[in-house]
């Protein structure tokens, strides 16, 4: 072996990019965030000029950049009246959406959010009570970050059931739209989606996908994800429903994406990985993928994780809350 791998060495093989195989090598990952000039522009960002608005930021950042996932709780925020108003503008009109236009499995969750997490119209949900949730229905737990990370270390965490999420809030002067991620979106969009065991699968497998993969794969697995997790549509019972993330989290997409304006297009995850690379993240989606059901999207997207080359196979030790690889031979 070690000739063999000499020789594929001199033969210029690639290495594979590092990537973490325990829950704690997490806690040096997350340090760089993706600002300004990576995509959200100033002009798309109500939030840039408003300088109390930065320095909230920049203090609620700085808990996420302190925390260690060897920390008891992730700290609770106490928010403030600016932003206890943007959830209570967000929450009561969104749900009046969910019933109509989501998937039931989040209906479901919803209501049991409701009961343990603290979702209320009146009250902004703390990522603590979410995560608890988490742990203790499908072994998912989240981890708080100052902003957007990179493809690579964001798709790693979902390896380890870890999902990374945003601790501020939107700037109150748009509230149903917002191009980043924050709070709502996290907590609104994605956390019942974890609490589900089929649906938090599927970032389950992109994120394992995700492990030493060729760089090349990333924007294709971003592709994926942006399609199916952040603005997945399905069918149910003959009607389309939502159930991607960052259609649940904002009205304005909601009410745009069940209008006769956008393209829907059938899911097929090598269509999307090959020619749908390039999609607008600071407006509304011009088209959305489609699939019979979410198992659908399941399958699809898993044949496509299947065959991303790489010379070994990981598979996640939920005990030991590792990953194990194994190579190919
Ligand atoms: N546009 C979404 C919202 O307003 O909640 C956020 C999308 C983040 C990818
Ligand atoms: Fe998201």
């Amino acid at each position: 072996l070690s000739k063999m791998s000499k020789h594929l060495t001199l033969c210029g093989t690639p290495q594979v990019p590092w990537f973490p195989t325990n829950l704690y090598d997490l806690d040096s990952t997350g340090k760089e965030i993706l600002g300004e000039g990576t995509g959200i522009q100033e002009a798309d960002h109500p939030g840039f000029r408003d300088e109390v608005y930065k320095s909230r930021r920049k203090y609620i950042s700085d808990i996420a950049y302190k925390y260690s996932l060897r920390d008891e709780e992730i700290p609770r925020i106490e928010y403030t009246d600016d932003e206890l108003g943007v959830w209570q503008h967000c929450y009561p009109k969104l749900k009046k959406h969910f019933q109509k236009n989501a998937v039931k499995e989040y209906n479901d969750t919803i209501k049991q959010f409701e009961e343990h997490c603290g979702f209320a119209e009146d009250n902004v949900p703390q990522l603590e009570d979410i995560s608890q949730y988490l742990q203790n229905t499908t072994g998912w737990r989240i981890r708080p970050v100052a902003g957007l990370l990179s493809q690579r270390e964001f798709f790693n965490a979902l390896a380890f059931k870890v999902f990374h999420s945003t601790q501020y809030i939107r700037h109150h002067s748009v509230p149903e739209y917002t191009p980043e991620p924050d709070l709502l979106h996290e907590v609104i969009g994605h956390g019942p989606m974890l609490a589900n065991e089929d649906y938090a699968e599927l970032s389950h497998m992109i994120g394992l996908a995700s492990l030493g993969c060729p760089d090349k794969y990333l924007p294709r697995l971003g592709a994926l994800y942006w399609f199916t997790i952040e603005f997945g549509l399905c069918m149910e019972a003959g009607q389309r429903k939502a159930y991607g993330a960052g259609i649940l989290s904002s009205f304005g997409e909601l009410d745009w994406c069940f209008s006769d304006g956008p393209k829907f297009l059938n899911l097929d995850a090598e269509d999307v990985a090959e020619n749908h690379r390039d999609y607008p993240i600071s407006t509304v989606q011009p088209y959305y993928f489609v699939s019979d059901s979410w198992a659908d999207a399941r399958e699809t997207i898993r044949q496509y994780c299947d065959s991303i080359p790489r010379a070994f196979n990981v598979f996640y030790n939920e005990e030991s809350k590792t990953v194990e690889v194994d190579r190919k031979i």
